[in-house]
């Protein structure tokens, strides 16, 4: 669709930095993005205007037109052109931009695909729904926003639903608006605190860290300083304000938009008023003294309407009232020729969705509106700011540590120059995948990288890329390498193509560049064939500029562009950097906050295809950056998404694009924690074993530790890992990064730990793998290294018990399933004498490991056990008549309702709850069919939590009569569900272990004949 006319004059465009923007649309689901982005292509000619805001252009997977969502980012290159100079006041600009668009799903399942989106960016549309205001994904894009630097745009979008769903009068409607600029302002402004705080901090920790005599700080000085860091910092472009243009009015589905200026430019002339001072006071406490012809302050004061309300919004309700309520023909038509608007006849014969859409749209263009916004408002490339471009090379140590030559980089970015001598510096956000016959070259003879690839290349590029990474990463790894195949190999025509952003010079086909993985370290030494670890040499292939779905092969990208690249393929994993100089290193993760949660496995419904799914769950694992792929050692494939509607989508592409045969699905596999509650009779939960041998005597006992500490070592795996890793002697350059949040860590755990009976020094290990938030505890008399010192060699006995510790807690005896804030406190650990050393040591290693592993898993169920539950945090809009349906479908599904408040100036309540992750599935389409009209409830991850419920209760267990509380948990009779059970029995039959008290045999026909008979 897209038309060659309009492609006319880009190639000029995208070598000129200052006339690019790139951008993306963010916002919560459903608030109208893709809509939204309709009317901006509609602007350039590539859809049809009437079509705008219904035909949803961007979301052209099937999937997405049914489900009404989308579910991956598309980018589209769009001309804008600026009709004028902007109004007196804004800093003039004209001519024509490039804006390269980028349409970001709004579903908390697709999170990831709004990182990579971000972060090739400038600047960003963040959409807000004017009935249901600032959500719960609003928040989280703004943050992202944040984080990545990039410069925010507000659209306040469905402004119509004020006028014909809530019937709000434009006064009512115009503090609805104010509200929501106040909601998001606050919210800029706690994250602009938060930011300059931190930043203040670390300047003092610096400063400390070069003073010696540190201890004159004190705590008062510190106060003062960061409040003085408050004041010091600037603020003013933080803040979305009308009058600064960086605000747009909209109803995308009506086809209008505006900023002030378009208004102040209507009413200059007509009321003899500077354009400039109307700019200044359409929005805000001002009236129209329409004796004196002046603007005056205080409004609301005076009980006077506001000139926003007067001039603006009137307006707008007058027209919804004449076409939508009183259909007054005749009015329609003087209205619309005081506006000077072009009516069509057949435009009268339209419904009045229609005839407003025809109306509005040429009055207030919503098109014209936002793509001024954009290229008024947003920075170009060249705008890049010395903080992101710091931020973006330096992630683990401040951007000074830096070694020199990538320090020398700096100057690239900011000047994002495409001359000859400019480095190459491109970021690969993430690989997608499209089918080749949306390549504008598909018919060309001359064949590209990337698309004609034999299949002896294809699988000699994956063996390389198999041991390449093999050696980089050393061995125990159990995922699946994600080695990409082109689609050919199955005769389908599939290219993968990377999404990059190119920070500073050109790149072109047939380039050689370096590739550098995301964990390529700058001074890593040089591996095997003179290039360092996760660093490879590779030939660029086509290059294409983004038309939605429709790829445009271009020649060269220059710096400042957003591009498709072929031939990467099987070298980047997902993301990475392109460069021509090593000294580039890899970009700082993507911001994240989607966790792949809901594992399912699947397998083929013909064995045979076993080999076509397991090619195509690779070429899935390449395509979407949030998904996991792992092969488990039962054999099984397991697919991890981030919730369902994600899952439901990767389902799809397996069967109809990447494998292209039948698959079954399990249910989903929800991950479970096992824990213990530590009861007051201590003494009888300790537990003594021996080793066969009789070597080692130990007693143990297990007891839970304080919730603030296992908290605190789950978020702190991966330094716990580092530790690890550095006691294993496998140094690695950033281990020495890690010594300033080891110490932190150290300080927060005795903290926390205070009170607890543990102290920092006695634990001497962690576990499951090393890292995880259980503990192993030294109470003995013999001495046992503690965790945090270097590892000593010949220490065998010590590794041997880590070992077991580590088996033991990996799967509790439960349900098999990792345990989670467990102290195995060894309080006694006797060696008989040895003989004979060396056997001892040799022969005894797998004996300890044995013995130690039962002896917690004996400690273990010494104590009350506990399972614990994955919760989601979920918040849920409804109108107040469905709110009853609400409340039972949560405590159906064992969720809690933590919050419930009304949307201020809505009928709409925003129930906030807590819910069971395993209870979770077919929450969305339960809750739709139940209350019609309802937001989709959108699911993060939110905590564990231990489910107080034992799950071996039984009346009179353990010799003690049930309490009251036993009754009402369980029922008088205890045939209550005991869910606690119920879930332990699932997971042990989907792992084929042994269910006490459940029939192996289903039905034992044949034995029963035979009695009978007798
Ligand atoms: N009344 C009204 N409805 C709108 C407006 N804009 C969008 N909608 C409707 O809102 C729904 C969602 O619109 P989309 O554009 O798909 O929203 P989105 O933000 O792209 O949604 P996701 O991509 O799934 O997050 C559709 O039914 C639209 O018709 C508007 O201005 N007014
Ligand atoms: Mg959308």
């Amino acid at each position: 669709m897209a038309s060659t006319k309009n492609q006319e004059g880009l190639a000029a465009l995208q070598r000129d930095p200052q006339r690019i923007r790139n951008i993306c649309i963010l916002a919560h689901v459903d608030h109208g993005k893709t809509s939204l982005a309709d009317s901006l292509l509609a602007s350039n000619g590539l859809i049809s205007q009437r079509l705008a805001g219904r035909l949803r252009y961007l979301d052209d997977r099937p999937d997405e037109q049914q489900r009404g969502i989308t579910m991956k980012a598309s980018a589209i290159t769009l001309k804008h052109t600026l009709s004028d100079g902007g109004s007196e006041g804004t800093p003039a600009h004209s001519g024509t931009f490039l804006v390269n668009l980028i349409d970001s799903p709004g579903h908390v399942d697709f999170c990831g695909e709004v990182s990579t989106a971000v972060r090739v960016c400038d600047g960003a549309l963040v959409v807000v729904d004017a009935v249901e205001g600032c959500a719960a994904q609003t928040v989280q894009v703004l943050r992202q926003a944040w984080l990545e630097n990039i410069r925010p745009l507000l659209v306040i979008n469905k402004v119509d639903r004020l006028i014909s769903e809530q019937q709000l009068s434009p006064a009512e409607a115009y503090q609805r608006l104010l509200h929501i600029l106040e909601q998001i302002n606050a919210l800029m402004g706690a994250l602009f605190a938060s930011h300059t705080l931190r930043q203040t901090e670390l300047k003092r920790e610096r400063q400390r860290a070069e003073e010696d005599d540190a201890k004159e700080n004190t705590a008062e000085t510190l106060y003062d300083d960061w409040d003085a860091g408050l004041e010091a910092a600037d603020d003013s472009a933080l803040y979305f304000q009308p009058e600064k243009g960086n605000v747009v009015f909209a109803s995308a589905l009506d086809g209008w938009g505006f900023s002030i200026d378009r208004f102040a430019e209507l009413y200059a002339k007509k009321l003899g008023l500077s354009r400039r001072v109307l700019n200044l006071t359409l929005w805000g406490d001002f009236w129209l003294d329409g004796k004196e012809k002046r603007i005056k302050k205080n409004a609301r004061a005076r009980g006077k309407k506001p000139l926003f309300v007067q001039l603006v919004l009137d307006n707008l309700w007058q027209m919804y009232d004449a076409v939508g309520v009183k259909k007054d023909k005749a009015l329609v038509e003087k209205m619309a020729a005081a506006l000077g608007l072009k009516i069509h006849p057949r435009d009268l014969r339209l419904d009045p969705k229609g005839l407003i859409f025809a109306l509005c749209s040429q009055w207030l263009p919503l098109g014209k509106a936002v793509l001024d916004a954009v290229c008024r408002q947003l920075p170009s490339p060249v705008e890049i700011s010395e903080e992101r471009v710091e931020s973006l090379l330096a992630s683990q140590q401040p951007f000074a540590a830096l070694p020199g030559p990538t320090q020398a980089l700096k100057p690239a970015f900011l000047a994002c120059s495409a001359a000859p001598s400019a480095p190459l510096i491109a970021f690969v956000s993430k690989i997608f995948a499209v089918s080749s016959k949306h390549l504008s070259n598909h018919s060309s003879a001359a064949p590209t990288r990337g698309q004609a690839l034999s299949l002896e290349e294809i699988a000699a590029r994956r063996e390389a890329v198999r041991q390449r990474r093999e050696m980089a990463e050393g061995d125990g790894v159990t995922v699946e390498e994600p080695v990409a195949v082109s689609g050919e190999e199955k005769g389908e025509e599939l290219v993968f193509l990377a999404f990059a952003r190119v920070f500073s010079g050109t790149l072109k086909e047939g380039d050689e560049v370096f590739a550098l993985g995301p964990k390529y370290q700058v001074d890593a030494a040089e591996a095997e064939g003179g290039l360092p670890a996760h660093a490879s040499r590779v030939v660029v292939g086509a290059v294409y500029c983004m038309m939605g779905r429709e790829m445009q092969r271009m020649p060269v990208a220059y710096a400042g562009n957003v591009v498709g690249i072929a031939g990467l393929e099987g070298v980047l994993t997902r993301s990475g950097t392109l460069s021509s100089t090593l000294a580039c290193p890899a970009f700082t993760d993507l911001y994240t906050t989607s966790l792949p949660i809901v594992r399912v496995a699947v397998e083929p419904k013909k064995t045979t295809d076993l080999p076509r799914l397991v090619e195509g769950l690779k070429l899935l694992y390449q395509a979407d950056p949030c998904v996991e792929v792992l092969l488990q050692e039962s054999g099984e494939h397991v697919l991890i998404t981030a919730g369902e509607v994600h899952l439901q989508r990767c389902i799809r592409d397996l069967q109809e694009t990447y494998a292209k045969v039948d698959i079954n699905v399990s249910p989903p596999i929800v991950p479970f924690r096992e824990t213990v509650l530590t009861t007051g009779n201590g003494g009888d939960a300790s537990v003594e074993m021996e080793t066969p041998d009789r070597m080692y005597r130990l007693k143990m006992r297990a007891v839970s530790l304080p919730e603030a500490t296992t908290r605190l070592l789950e978020d702190n795996a991966g330094v716990l890992k580092t530790l690890h890793e550095r006691r294993k002697g496998k140094r690695r350059p950033e281990v020495a990064a890690v010594d300033e949040k080891l110490e932190k860590l150290k300080g927060e755990l005795r903290a926390t730990l205070e009170g607890s009976g543990i102290t920092l020094e006695s634990i001497c290990a962690f576990g499951p793998r090393h890292c995880g938030p259980n503990v192993l505890v030294n109470a003995s008399a013999t001495p046992l290294p503690s965790v945090w010192t270097a590892a000593e060699q010949g220490s065998g006995l010590m590794e041997n018990v880590a070992a077991g510790f580590n088996l033991a807690t990996l799967a509790g005896p439960l349900c098999e399933e990792p345990m989670m804030g467990v102290a195995f406190v060894v309080e006694d650990l006797q060696m008989a004498p040895r003989e004979d050393e060396e056997a001892a040591g040799s022969v005894g290693g797998g004996q300890v490991i044995s013995s130690v592993k039962e002896a917690c898993r004996r400690a273990f169920q010494a104590q009350p056990q506990r399972l614990m539950l994955a919760m989601y945090y979920c918040v849920i809009q409804a109108s107040s008549d469905v709110l009853g349906k609400v409340y039972s479908v949560v405590s159906r599904r064992h969720g809690r309702v933590v919050k419930d408040e009304m949307v201020e100036g809505s009928e709409v309540f925003s129930i906030a709850t807590l819910l069971p992750v395993c209870e979770s599935f077919g929450l969305g389409e339960e809750m739709r069919k139940r209350s019609s009209g309802l937001a989709l409830p959108q699911l993060t991850f939110s905590h564990w939590e231990v489910l107080e419920v034992d799950p071996f209760w039984t009346p009179g267990a353990g010799g003690r009569t049930a309490s009251e509380e036993d009754y009402e948990l369980y029922g008088d009779k205890a045939d209550a569900e005991n869910h606690a059970l119920k879930y332990v029995g699932q997971v042990r039959r989907r792992k084929g272990l042994f269910n006490a008290g459940e029939q192996v045999v289903v039905s034992a026909e044949k034995q029963r004949t035979v009695k009978r008979n007798k």
